[in-house]
C-alpha cells in the first residue's frame, strides 16, 4: 500500500465526527462547520458536477469522466489520486486542502464531486447553469457499503453495530442525511436542470451502454478502441487495483483499508449478505411507504 502519497497528513490524530444538522439534514462536523464556504462556491459555466449519496458508485463515475476528458489515456488518468483529479467539494479534513479550495486552483473545464442533497447544491451551479452526472444505487446495497465505509473511514461518524446502523439508516440518521429523500430530490430535479441520471445496476449490467451516455452529455466522440480502454480502465478489478483510482494514497490513519478496502466487492445484491429476513421485512416496507409518490424506480430491491 502506498503511503508516503501525502507526507502532511501521516500521524494525525483525526477523531470520529459528530452529526450536525444543517437545514434539518444531518453531516459530519466538518462539513457543518464549514458550510458557509461551500455554500458561497462559484461555479462556472463549463463545470461539471458529480452528484451522489455516498457510495453509489461516484469514484467509479469520477474515473470514468477523467478517462473520457482524456481520450481514454491512462498514463494521464495516473497523474494523481482520484479525490484530486476530481475533488470533493465540501471535505474539509484537518491539514488537508479543502475541496473548495483544489477546484479554484483548477483549470477550467473543472470536474468535482458532491453528496449533497438538491435542496443544499450552492445556488451558483444552477446560476451557471453547469451539467451534473447523478448515479444512484439500491438503497440496499447502499446501506452495506455505507456500513463497512464507515467502519474504515474515521472521518465519518461512528457507525455502531450492524443493527444500530441498519436502524440509523433506516430513518436518515447518518452523514448527508436519508437515502429515500436524496435520491428523490435528485430525480424530481433532472427534468428541471441538465442532469444526466445514471443507476449503478444499470452500469454493473452494461458499463459500455452507461459509458456511451456519460460520453454523449459531455459532448465527446470517442473511438471504438478508446471506448475498449474506458470500458476495461473502469471495471472494478482494474479500478481496486490502481492505487490512483482504490484510495490507498489516503493516509491508514484516516481510511484503514484492513479493516474494509474502499473498493470492497463492487457488487449488486451484496444485501443478501447480510440482512436477516425480518432486517429484509423492515426495510421493505419502510421502502413502501417512502417510495409511493415517487416514479423513480430502483432494481434488484425487492
Ligand atoms: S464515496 O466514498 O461515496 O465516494 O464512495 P462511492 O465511490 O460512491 O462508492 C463506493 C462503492 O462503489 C464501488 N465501486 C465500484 N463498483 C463497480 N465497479 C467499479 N469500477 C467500482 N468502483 C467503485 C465500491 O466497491 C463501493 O461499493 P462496495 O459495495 O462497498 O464494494
Amino acid at each position: 500500500m502506498e503511503l508516503d502519497y501525502h507526507p502532511e497528513l501521516q500521524g494525525l490524530t483525526l477523531r470520529r465526527p459528530q452529526l450536525k444538522l444543517l437545514q434539518d439534514v444531518p453531516f459530519p462536523a466538518w462539513l457543518a462547520d464549514n458550510w458557509e464556504t461551500v455554500k458561497n462556491f462559484q461555479a462556472k459555466p463549463d463545470d461539471l458536477l458529480i452528484a451522489t449519496y455516498p457510495k453509489s458508485g461516484t469514484t467509479w463515475i469520477q474515473e470514468i469522466v477523467d478517462l473520457i476528458n482524456q481520450n481514454g489515456d491512462v498514463k494521464m488518468c495516473k497523474r494523481a489520486p482520484v479525490y484530486e483529479r476530481i475533488p470533493f467539494l465540501e471535505r474539509f479534513i484537518e491539514k488537508s486542502t479543502p475541496g473548495v479550495e483544489l477546484i479554484e486552483k483548477m483549470a477550467s473545464p473543472r470536474v468535482m464531486k458532491t453528496h449533497l442533497p438538491i435542496q443544499l447544491v450552492p445556488k451558483s451551479f444552477w446560476e451557471q447553469d453547469c451539467k451534473t452526472i447523478v448515479i444512484a444505487r439500491n438503497g440496499k446495497d447502499n446501506l452495506v457499503s455505507n456500513f463497512h465505509f464507515h467502519r474504515m473511514d474515521i472521518v465519518m461518524p461512528e457507525p455502531g453495530n450492524w443493527p444500530e446502523f441498519f436502524q440509523k439508516f433506516l430513518h436518515g440518521q447518518v452523514s448527508w442525511g436519508s437515502w429515500y429523500d436524496h435520491v428523490k430530490g435528485w430525480w424530481e430535479a433532472k427534468d428541471k436542470h441538465r442532469i444526466l441520471f445514471l443507476f449503478y445496476e444499470d452500469m454493473k449490467e452494461n458499463p459500455r451502454r452507461e459509458i456511451l451516455k456519460v460520453a454523449k452529455f459531455m459532448e465527446k466522440v470517442l473511438e471504438e478502441d478508446v471506448i475498449e480502454k474506458i470500458v476495461h480502465h473502469s471495471s472494478f478489478e482494474v479500478m481496486r487495483d490502481n492505487p490512483m483510482a482504490n484510495y490507498t494514497t489516503f493516509p491508514m490513519d484516516a481510511m484503514n483499508h484492513n479493516i474494509s478496502r474502499f473498493m470492497r466487492k463492487g457488487e449488486v445484491g451484496d444485501w443478501k449478505n447480510h440482512f436477516t429476513v425480518s432486517q429484509n421485512e423492515d426495510f421493505d416496507e419502510h421502502y413502501e411507504r417512502q417510495m409511493v409518490h415517487s416514479s423513480l424506480k430502483f432494481r434488484n430491491v425487492l
